[in-house]
């Protein structure tokens, strides 16, 4: 187990006394320790008993846990609590504004369970009588849960990788001779995975019950010798499919999807007198079978370049095959630097030294260091004085690390009406200016476009961090005129960020395809707050590649004198 599924448990116990009412001591502890093993460096899962304790906040309890998750992939505590619930309660916790407190209000007088049992409770005005509710909640309640609806039983892209490489590598353990490939929306990269896709190739129908008997495996859904489904701990579902070898590439094709992408591709079969599917593409005359084993075959045989996994939602892709000219899709080894994250001076969890150590072990050549600003409160960011001297210390430290530069920047807030938080003559001694909202995300388009309109004329802004504000699963972007926003960027010169905090992605594939395709540059960014964020990068390039972005598009592929000269400021 990974850090981040270890984390997840921890913060469903959390939730889940929290829920239950429990002392707030005991959840704080393991909220706690949730947020430690998630920053942590190394694999918790790898570290022996001592070395566990040594964790802050850490005690015997929970060192015992993590060895039993480590060791067993799940922890009977975590299984007992979830048992005293509905299995759908946590989707509860999912909904802006619903935290363990109101979950537990509506489960002890409504006995709702479910987002649709909360849906109709709010529909027919339950909600505002409840004492501590009232009907402005009512309202909001409902708002969150329209919103979510299209979401329901879906996981973030990180959190779908990590389940899906556990189980994957479970049945590797077990056997061995078999190939097993993740495929479906994972494969493509996309934002959220509605489940897991696993396809084996060769082996038998055992691998079947091997797949059920899978400690996680919450709920048999379907159980044949060539396909099963099952429910998981955490609300996952998992499709495992077999088929053999001679048939691997189809059934990679048929089984990554996108559905649309599949039916244009069965289409273009069918135009040139083939049958195409999951075993291979066959004749239809004498149903002899043209090929199976490999995609690029599969693609060959149709007129067509191999496609990446990521660009297949029919979006021009199949045309572009047609003529030979796919784009060579920007990869994660092309970063040669990260312009956006932050220290322990506001609020990351890391210090400047060691932020910078950890970039220079991931082989980084530039970081910028992008503090938030004064009005952040909350964050304790910075105001004119206190960037400057944090400046001057992320400058000292240039020299100390061979081969990496350090970039003194800052992120800075843009106001509710597009003026920028700190003053130009400040922002103009800084080597790079990432601007962000971070407040008033509920101003109507016209204002929340012009607000950042407003921002992205001052000569000293660089790159909008985040534009849209979204947070997956929770939190719509703000109402924004995408379009009138990177029209201005181009204009300005200013880049976009693609940020890589696993529940952002912002921008999304269709926007930074947009930008990418008006010429504006893309950043992609990891907003580190710690050490271990900085390894996320991998999760903005997914998005930078289903926007067909090349090496060229992204600034970060850069040296760190090619992205001073092409920083706004440069060109002033
Ligand atoms: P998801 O699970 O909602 O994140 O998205 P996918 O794309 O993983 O969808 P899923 O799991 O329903 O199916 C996996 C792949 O299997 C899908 O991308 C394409 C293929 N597939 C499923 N159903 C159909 C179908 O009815 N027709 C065709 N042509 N392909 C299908
Ligand atoms: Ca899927
Ligand atoms: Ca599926
Ligand atoms: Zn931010």
């Amino acid at each position: 187990m990974d850090n981040r599924q270890i984390a997840q448990v921890f913060g469903q116990i959390a939730d889940l006394l929290e829920i239950k009412g429990e002392n707030a001591f005991r959840t704080r502890a393991y909220r706690t320790a949730a947020d430690t093993i998630n920053a942590w460096g190394d694999a918790v899962a790898r570290l022996d008993d001592t070395q566990l304790r040594e964790l802050p906040g850490i005690g015997k309890d929970l060192a015992a846990k993590i060895r039993e998750l480590a060791d067993t992939g799940v922890c009977r505590y975590h299984q007992e609590l979830l048992r005293e619930f509905p299995p759908t309660i946590l989707d509860l916790l999912r909904l802006q504004g619903v935290g363990p407190k109101t979950v537990a209000l509506l489960y002890t007088t409504l006995n709702i369970r479910s987002v649709d049992e909360l849906a109709a409770a709010a529909r027919a005005g339950q909600l505002r009588e409840i004492k501590g509710m009232g009907a402005k909640k009512e309202a909001l309640i409902l708002k969150a849960v329209d919103e979510r609806q299209k979401d329901a039983g879906r996981h973030l892209l990180p959190d779908t990788a990590s389940m899906s490489a556990e189980v994957v590598s479970y049945l590797r353990e077990r056997a061995p001779a078999v190939e097993f490939i993740p495929v479906g929306s994972l494969r493509r990269g996309c934002e959220t995975c509605g489940d897991l896709d696993i396809l084996a190739v060769g082996g038998d129908a055992s691998l079947m019950d091997l797949f059920i008997t899978h400690p996680k495996v919450e709920q048999v859904l379907a159980h044949g010798d060539t396909k099963s489904s099952v429910r998981l701990l955490g609300g996952y579902q998992a499709d495992l499919r077999l088929v053999p070898p001679a048939s691997r590439g189809a059934a990679m094709q048929y089984f990554t999807g996108s559905k649309a992408h599949n039916i244009v591709l069965r289409d273009r079969a069918i135009q040139r007198g083939f049958k195409l599917n999951e075993y291979g593409l066959f004749r239809v005359d004498d149903e002899s079978k043209v090929c199976g084993e490999t995609e690029e075959g599969i693609y060959e045989a149709l007129g067509l370049g191999w496609v990446e996994p990521e660009l297949r939602e029919n979006r021009g892709e199949i045309e572009a095959a047609v003529e030979r000219r796919l784009p060579r899709l920007v990869s994660t080894t092309d970063l040669r630097g990260d312009l956006h994250m932050h220290t322990t001076a506001t609020d990351g969890r890391d210090g400047l030294e060691a932020m910078a150590a950890a970039a220079y072990r991931l082989g980084h050549s530039y970081i910028a260091v992008t503090d938030h600003s004064k009005a952040l409160a909350m964050a304790n960011g910075l105001d004119e004085p206190r960037a400057l001297a944090h400046a001057a210390r992320i400058r000292a430290l240039n020299g100390r690390f061979d081969g990496l530069t350090l970039l003194a920047g800052i992120e800075c807030d843009i106001l509710p009406d597009g003026r920028l938080d700190l003053a130009d003559d400040c922002l103009a001694q800084l080597d790079i200016v990432v601007a962000s909202v971070h407040s008033h995300f509920s101003q109507d388009e016209a204002e929340m476009t012009d607000r950042i309109l407003k921002a992205l004329e001052s000569p000293w802004v660089d790159v909008l961090g985040h534009p849209t504000g979204r947070l997956l699963l929770k939190r719509d972007g703000v109402r924004l005129n995408v379009e009138q926003v990177v029209t201005a960027a181009a204009a300005h010169g200013v880049a976009l960020e693609i940020n890589c905090q696993v529940d952002r992605l912002d921008l999304n594939d269709a926007h930074a395809r947009l930008a990418r395709e008006r010429g504006v540059r893309l950043v992609i960014s990891t907003d580190a707050h710690s050490v271990t964020a900085l390894g996320n990068q991998r999760w903005g390039v997914s998005m930078a590649r289903r926007a067909w972005a090349t090496l060229d598009d992204v600034l970060n592929t850069r040296t760190v004198e090619d992205v001073r000269a092409k920083l706004r400021r440069a060109r002033r």
